[in-house]
């Protein structure tokens, strides 16, 4: 079978649904530390698109989303780790994030959404923003 003809045969098979992307496009709240968006819905396996923006005008911000309850974990590793490590130690905890960026940059993060229905904290590994900069990322069913 070549390929384009099994991709149209995944589309039949599995609908748009599976193949679909959602895509979210999340800053800092300018100067501020949180986050101009605080909450999405994603369907479970779904493709991802984030576009993230760091519109402060002087700080550091990552986004950085994680499995339910570890977020103050997350935070500690890369506190611990330090600047030189950009404030994040890559683990299981972390669904995905994006590098620190620089005030004014961008950058677009793409994966593929947990499979298990849940809310999935998001947060910022620069000391002391985790504070205010936190989202919640909701994994819908399939069905919902
Ligand atoms: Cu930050």
């Amino acid at each position: 079978m070549s390929k384009s003809v099994f991709i149209i045969f995944l589309n039949i098979a599995f609908g748009s649904v599976a193949l679909s992307t959602t895509t979210v496009t999340i800053g800092s709240a300018g100067d501020h530390m949180y986050f101009d968006k605080t909450y999405f819905e994603v369907k479970a396996g779904s493709r991802v698109k984030i576009l993230f923006k760091n519109n402060s005008t002087f700080a550091e911000h990552n986004l950085v989303i994680v499995k339910p309850g570890t977020v103050q974990q997350v935070v500690d590793q890369g506190f611990a780790a330090d600047a030189k490590k950009d404030f994040i130690v890559e683990s299981p905890n972390i669904i995905a994030h994006t590098r620190m960026l620089e005030h004014g940059e961008s950058q677009i993060l793409t994966f593929k959404a947990p499979t298990t229905p849940e809310d999935y904290p998001y947060t910022c590994t620069y000391p002391t923003h985790a504070a205010g900069m936190k989202g919640v990322m909701r994994v819908l069913s399939i069905s919902e």
